[in-house]
């Protein structure tokens, strides 16, 4: 550890216990190495980009079309939710949100731990949040949009296939009267391709820059 304070932005903190935790889907010990960064003052946005998410990315050859490790994964995975769970945990936000918002992963992809990820920042930052879960056809998405009264409607995309969905979008929106609605994108084989590309008005870098866009987006709506 630096002497830099814990609460500077610049601390160093060392997340190599929690990523090999992670790896090897050891969730006790991951709570525990999460426990050790929480009492050093490390912040939940760091612990989530620089631990959670740089474990995930290191599962890359475990996880391809060719290659696949169900149980290792499945057991990180969980790993992964465990932590999670202690960083948001139930009955940490408010249950009346100030704005609502519905997001999903479209049909045909499974992968859900970054939108829940999404869920519970936004949640703890006060926002009501439907969420439709994964493999959610985009007609599922449009209506729970209209029902809820949503501000900003979100989809998480981790394969390549799933563009095309994301692509259908606004159209469907614009079907149903809601053409304005900004949607948000976000996810591993999204944040590779630019707003236009998709049909969207933001594309998210990671949970927290994307509910950094909520936010100034909402405070907007409020003062017009
Ligand atoms: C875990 C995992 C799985 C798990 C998913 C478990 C679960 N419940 O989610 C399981 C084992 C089920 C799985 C299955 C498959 N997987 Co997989 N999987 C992964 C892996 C290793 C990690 C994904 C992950 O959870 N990352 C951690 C989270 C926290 O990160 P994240 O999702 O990016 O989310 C963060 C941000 O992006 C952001 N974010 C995410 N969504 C959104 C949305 C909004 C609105 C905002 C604002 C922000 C935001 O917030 C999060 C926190 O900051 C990736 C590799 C990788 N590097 O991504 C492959 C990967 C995504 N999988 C892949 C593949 C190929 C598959 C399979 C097709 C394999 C197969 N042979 O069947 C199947 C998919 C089946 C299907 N139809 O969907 C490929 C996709 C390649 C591609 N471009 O298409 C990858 C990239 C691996 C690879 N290198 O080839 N997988």
């Amino acid at each position: 550890m630096s002497n830099v304070p814990p609460s500077d932005p610049r601390a160093e903190f060392d997340f190599q216990p929690l990523i090999d935790a992670l790896l090897a889907g050891d969730h006790k010990l991951a709570l525990t190495a999460t426990q050790v960064l929480i009492d050093r003052g490390c912040s939940r946005e760091r612990i989530v980009t620089e631990g959670l998410e740089h474990a995930m990315s290191r599962l890359d050859d475990k996880c391809t079309v060719d290659s696949f490790n169900l149980l290792e994964i499945m057991l990180v995975g969980r790993a992964v939710s465990a932590v999670v769970h202690v960083l948001y945990p139930d009955g940490y936000a408010p249950t009346e949100g100030r704005a609502t918002f519905v997001i999903a992963t479209l049909e045909g992809d499974v992968h859900d731990l970054g939108k829940n990820i999404v869920r519970m920042v936004l949640v703890g930052k006060g926002f009501r949040v439907v969420d439709l879960g994964r493999d959610c056809p985009v007609e599922n998405l449009v209506s729970a949009a209209q029902r809820e009264d949503a501000v900003a409607v979100l989809v998480s995309g981790l394969i390549s296939p799933v563009v095309s969905q994301v692509r259908k979008v606004r159209p469907a929106l614009s079907a149903a009267g809601l053409g304005e609605l900004p949607v948000v994108a976000g996810g591993a084989a999204l944040k590779q391709l630019q707003p236009r590309a998709l049909d969207v008005d933001y594309v998210a870098e990671n949970a927290f820059d994307g509910a950094r866009y909520l936010e100034r987006l909402v405070e907007a709506d409020e003062r017009s």
